[in-house]
């Protein structure tokens, strides 16, 4: 990792946490404030939303998920809403957004387990939306936006 792309991480780390203060007023819950141990990530999961919804990476950045929360996540791209360049991601390395959402029906599969991290690097430049599985209708939702 470069130091330039350390140091934007450090800057969202320092984002994160301020999210995490302001979120402790909001009832407690295992937010981005309360990180025990290592802190080396850039998106954290409260119980139905990620932390921040958007990262601006550069290309060939990694980006890393925690799930910051008690419940059950999945990290998983909108098919048709990523540069077309991009290779498909979901954790649980499924290689469509259908695999992905057969996957977690059939038993929790592309789980990120609470503490949990899951990571992908990004190469392509532009746009990526991706959501969780089970809280997708509740607005849990994300970006990572590749600047090239
Ligand atoms: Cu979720």
């Amino acid at each position: 990792m470069t130091v330039e792309s350390r140091r934007a991480r450090m800057r969202r780390r320092q984002a994160l946490a301020a999210v995490g203060t302001a979120l402790a007023g909001f009832g407690g819950c295992a937010a981005a404030g309360s990180r025990a141990g290592g802190d080396d990530y850039d998106v954290g999961m409260t119980a139905a939303a990620f932390r921040p919804v958007e990262v601006t990476v550069g290309a060939g950045d990694e980006v890393v998920w925690r799930n910051t929360s008690s419940r059950a996540h999945s990290v998983t791209a909108y098919e048709d809403r990523i540069p077309d360049a991009a290779t498909y991601f979901a954790s649980g390395g499924f290689e469509s957004e259908t695999a992905a959402r057969d996957g977690w029906a059939d038993g929790l599969s592309g789980n990120v387990n609470s503490g949990d991290e899951y990571s992908r690097r990004f190469e392509a430049p532009g746009t990526y939306e991706y959501f969780c599985i089970p809280h997708e209708r509740a607005g849990m939702v994300g970006r990572v936006v590749v600047e090239g």
